[in-house]
């Protein structure tokens, strides 16, 4: 007889949550960005339609993307975090924001057939890998806390951020501007909403010992000063 029949595994299963209950809750919503309106109409107006600005290039709020969403306070990295990659591939850095628990160690291939390179200037981490095609892959270590802009010296775009963060507990946002938390321990954090060109948002959360808390932000300036 197969021991893994259904009442062994509810047993198992039931054994299992006597003895280590499950305190930890979810934390799901949406980020969404939100263009700001000149007073009193939608699509701008005065100065701001003039001619003179006319072909200056706005943001354009609805492909904006990469939006991450993370507990600010330190709740316990864990010691030893699995390594990540950022793969320089068609002239760009895939993915193009990564955020990571503090002590990660970041892995660098150039999957491409020209030399790249891979530096920082920030003040937490400043690193340059020099010029390399697939001899090598390079591996940085992120020790501190904080944002770290990486360029490569030759082409303009290659441009990726990294996300330093405290603790473990972060989502980046999906296409559909949705994210989740998950095997949060319940508390009272600040949850922070993130978008590289846009200011932060931080609301305050109460995470359940079980089930899920839903909470939403819109990025972005309401609406312009009056001209
Ligand atoms: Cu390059």
């Amino acid at each position: 007889m197969n021991p893994f029949n259904s009442r062994f595994v509810a047993l198992f299963l039931f054994t299992l949550t006597a003895l280590f209950p499950v305190h930890a809750g979810t934390i799901t919503g949406t980020v969404t960005a939100r263009a700001p309106t000149a007073p009193g109409e939608s699509g701008g107006g005065g100065s701001y339609s003039s001619r003179r600005y006319k072909f200056v290039e706005k943001i354009d709020y609805d492909s904006l993307h990469d939006f991450v969403v993370n507990i600010e306070q330190l709740v316990s990295p864990p010691p030893d975090p699995a390594a990540k990659k950022i793969v320089q591939r068609d002239a760009t850095f895939e993915p193009h924001v990564l955020p990571v628990v503090v002590g990660t160690t970041i892995r660098w291939p150039n999957e491409d057939d020209i030399f790249h390179n891979v530096f920082s200037m920030t003040d937490t981490q400043d690193f340059n890998l020099g010029f390399y095609k697939s001899e090598k892959v390079p591996e940085v270590r992120f020790d501190k806390l904080g944002r770290v802009d990486v360029f490569c010296a030759i082409h303009t775009n290659m441009h990726c951020i990294i996300l330093v963060l405290p603790n473990p507990y972060f989502a980046l946002v999906d296409a559909r501007h949705r994210f989740v938390i998950r095997d949060v321990p319940p508390g009272t954090y600040r949850l922070r909403a993130w978008h590289e060109r846009l200011p932060g948002q931080v609301k305050e959360v109460t995470v359940p010992a079980e089930g899920e808390v839903k909470i939403d932000f819109v990025l972005g300036m309401a609406e312009l000063p009056k001209t």
